[in-house]
């Protein structure tokens, strides 16, 4: 199957600028490389978004930046709505996680049903009125599961987009108080990092996919680059120790691809302002490469 490759340089949602050249980032890394070497098909597409001007700084109802992640939303949705449409796998390359409400909405324009497998260090599960930030890459996951702001929820007219059975977290190891209420509140399944000491991350993933793939019509997995621990992925916003180690992340990304379950990804967060060398967009070549299906043997 084909690869669209949906590069989207926006980092308004996210507490830190330069995220907004993850993409390029990941990009000059050699994606396009791998994916030849994979004998993948591949197209880049873009979005046509382009930021409105400074007038649209404003914060409303606790949401930083809210003018220019709507927009961005909007554009991302439409594009990605009009690649799912076309049957290749849709891989959107943040950008901060915020772009994640856009691909969500525009993919389940065409499956009603998709499981999402959402890898990172935090939840992303706050609203406008438990977010203790107002940033809205933290809001993402929130929005697709309906609750947040309805300019946010509502981008496609249908909401919730998302069924919370379907919905698995991987990674997490920083929660906000409002988070940890509506994981309760909502059945969502939650692997932290406790689980996956515990249980190793083999497991996790079995159960992580059995879970997101269940009677689903497709996964979406959304892959925020500090679930990796910052020794392996130091160029990332909001890092936090004690993450994935790096086996640990081509691991989860081999196992998606062995599924064959998988029908869109994110790739979000690279912040190459605060990277080290490069390091952690060449770990996203990697790992999109893990999840496209390289293999060591
Ligand atoms: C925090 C940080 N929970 C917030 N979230 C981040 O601002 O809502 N998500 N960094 O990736
Ligand atoms: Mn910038
Ligand atoms: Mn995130
Ligand atoms: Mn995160």
């Amino acid at each position: 199957q084909p690869v669209t490759i949906l590069p989207i340089p926006f980092d308004w949602g996210a507490s830190k600028r330069g995220a907004d050249s993850g993409a390029a980032a990941i990009l000059q890394s050699g994606l396009t490389n791998k994916l030849q070497l994979l004998g993948r098909e591949y197209e880049i597409r873009s979005t046509g978004y382009l930021p409105p001007p400074a007038s649209d700084r404003r914060t409303l109802d606790r949401m930083k930046h809210w003018g220019r992640v709507l927009a961005m939303s909007e554009a991302v949705a439409r594009e990605t709505a009009i690649i799912s449409g076309q049957h290749t796998f849709p891989l959107a390359l943040g950008g901060d996680h915020s772009i994640a409400i856009g691909t969500i909405a525009g993919i389940t324009q065409h499956k009603q049903r998709l499981g999402v497998i959402w890898i990172d260090a935090h939840a992303d599960l706050n609203t406008p009125a438990t977010s203790p930030s107002g940033n809205i890459h933290g809001m993402a996951l929130a929005a697709g599961l309906g609750l947040g702001d309805t300019r946010f929820t509502s981008l496609n007219g249908k909401q919730p987009k998302l069924q919370p059975q379907r919905v698995v977290l991987v990674g997490v190891r920083e929660l906000d108080e409002g988070e940890k209420q509506i994981i309760r509140e909502q059945h969502i399944t939650c692997f932290t990092m406790h689980d996956i000491d515990r249980l190793g991350m083999s497991r996790v993933m079995e159960e992580a996919i059995g879970i997101a793939s269940h009677e689903s019509d497709g996964v979406h997995v959304s892959f925020d680059i500090d679930s990796v621990d910052p020794r392996e992925a130091p160029g990332t916003g909001t890092p936090v120790r004690g993450g994935l180690n790096y086996r640990e992340a081509h691991l989860a990304m081999e196992m998606l691809y062995n599924a064959r379950t998988v029908t869109s990804a994110d790739f979000v967060e690279v912040n190459p302002l605060l990277d080290n060398s490069h390091l952690t967009a060449k770990l996203s070549v990697e790992l999109i490469a893990s999840l496209l299906g390289e293999q060591i043997l």
